[in-house]
């Protein structure tokens, strides 16, 4: 009997989502690169459900339905495009390939121009939730050609997460648009971490309190709004002593955070659209800070920070930070939509932004209650400009936002980096301005370039002769 579906690529994603396949009934043909991979996975896994090792491309390929549907889920970049090219010859017109992995979207438009005029179809498909979602449940963010989706629909609904009877998966839009989703969720993933290390920071630094102390915080403020699995986790990390020496595990892990790429792919495309998407950048920003630990060393006992202040009330800045998390997380999400919202128009996606929330309520790392309100907010109004504008978060932004600004002002005061609690407040400040200072920007860039602005009292566009006579002459 032929497999409904393939995987090729057994490291952790890929052996646990075929896992996921077999266990709802579904025979998967397995394969990988190093046979001894698939030998492997057959000796631990074969008897849980119907799978076929397959020892070349081509047995692959043979023990698979037609059309065939095959998933690939190798390391992201060139490796993708080694196995699409290998299986490209292999296979028939109208066969399936989905890359399941975190490609970079225009990579995924690439490659489905390269399959289309090959007759084959393919899909870029975010998958989110890490080892354990991909083996009891993602998120998953299909995108390309939906007919094809329409025939894996079965597989991949019935494999994704569940909330409230709902599977987390829907097909996204055409072309790279579900790796586009998977990369802003990534980057949404990278503000929240980089939020809840912030509040770390001042709750240690300004609060004075030890790693299982704010432990138990966060497991307090995960029964509030907050509640999430970033802040959940975060009560267990910080609950972690290290076996070796006792003290709390965080206080020995080095101080240097790695990253992957998605978040800086996220904080470009931004730059590229020019929508402003601060939280997140700042995040990936703050990940390259960490990294120059050498120089940071120096720095620390050369440059001057703030005299020691008198902390406040201690169970005062406790709730303030709390509250600021709250603001800055509606802050970093309104950025992301908004990003997502501008990438849809721009490639014409028609991206159903209450549909992504709905998807990421479950299975992957940025799950939290929260999303259900996002959800509501674009059923009511799916033309929503910015999150901050619908009555709910206005509120709890309009709520937050004493306690946000005490927190900025302390932090600045005792020398903590706030960089995404800050620029976070800073984007609000800026957002809800009716007039800026840009003005003034306007007005450099004439003098110094006859950059040309417009008047606030007439149309059209004017240049000050700032060298010459220091007249107005319009100039279209
Ligand atoms: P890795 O990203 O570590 O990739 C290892 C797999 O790629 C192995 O099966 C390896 O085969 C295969 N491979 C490579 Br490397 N080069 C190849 C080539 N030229 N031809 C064929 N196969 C090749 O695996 P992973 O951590 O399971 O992640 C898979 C994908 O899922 C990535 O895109 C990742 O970003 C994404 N993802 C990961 C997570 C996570 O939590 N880890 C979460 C969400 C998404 P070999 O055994 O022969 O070397």
């Amino acid at each position: 009997e032929k497999s409904r579906i393939g995987v090729t690529g057994l490291a952790v994603m890929g052996a646990n989502l075929a896992r996921n396949m077999a266990r709802r009934g579904f025979p998967v043909a397995v394969h990988n690169r190093t046979t001894s991979k698939t030998q492997e996975f057959m000796k631990d896994f074969g008897d849980e459900g119907p799978f076929t090792g397959s020892e070349s491309l081509q047995e692959f390929v043979d023990a698979l339905e037609t059309p065939r549907t095959i998933v690939v889920m190798v390391k992201a970049g060139p490796p993708v495009d080694a196995v699409i090219d290998e299986l490209a010859p292999l296979l028939d017109k109208g066969d399936i390939i989905i890359d399941a992995g975190n490609s970079h979207f225009p990579d995924t438009d690439r490659r489905a121009a390269y399959c289309q005029e090959r007759g084959l179809r393919f899909m870029g498909v975010g998958v989110s939730g890490g080892e354990e979602g991909a083996l009891l449940g993602p998120s998953i963010m299909p995108g390309g050609d939906p007919e094809a989706y329409a025939e894996v629909e079965e597989i991949l609904t019935a494999i994704a997460a569940v909330v409230d009877d709902t599977p987390c998966c829907t097909h996204v839009g055409p072309g790279g648009a579900g790796h586009y989703v998977k990369m802003v969720h990534n980057g949404i993933e990278y503000a929240d971490i980089q939020l809840i290390a912030e509040a770390y920071d001042l709750l240690t630094h300004v609060a004075g309190l030890s790693a299982p102390e704010i432990g138990k915080i966060f497991e307090q403020w995960n029964t509030g709004d907050l509640e999430s699995f970033l802040i959940e986790i975060t009560g267990k990390v910080l609950a972690k002593t290290d076996e070796k020496t006792g003290a709390p595990l965080v206080d020995v892990i080095v101080d240097q955070a790695e990253q992957k790429g998605t978040g800086r792919w996220t904080a470009i495309d931004a730059l590229d659209l020019g929508v402003p998407l601060t939280g997140i950048t700042e995040a990936v920003f703050a990940r390259t800070l960490s990294s120059l630990r050498d120089e940071r060393r120096a720095a620390s006992t050369t440059l001057a920070g703030p005299t020691p202040g008198s902390g406040s009330n201690r169970d005062d800045l406790v709730e303030d930070i709390r509250q600021a998390l709250y603001a800055s997380k509606v802050v970093a999400y309104a950025q992301g939509f908004a990003q997502m919202r501008a990438a849809s128009q721009q490639n014409d996606w028609n991206l159903d932004l209450g549909a992504m929330a709905t998807i990421w309520r479950g299975g992957c790392i940025i799950r939290a209650q929260f999303l259900n309100r996002i959800r509501d907010a674009y059923a009511e109004h799916p033309d929503l400009d910015n999150l901050l504008m619908v009555p709910y978060f206005t509120q709890a932004v309009a709520d937050a936002q004493d306690a946000w600004r005490r927190v900025v002002a302390t932090a600045t005061a005792q020398g903590v980096a706030i960089p995404a609690f800050s620029s976070s407040l800073s984007y609000y400040d800026g957002y809800r301005r009716e007039r800026g200072p840009a003005n003034l920007i306007q007005g450099l860039r004439d003098f110094f370039g006859a950059h040309t602005y417009r008047r606030t009292d007439s149309d059209g566009t004017f240049h000050t002769r700032w060298a010459q006579d220091g007249s107005e002459v319009s100039t279209g």
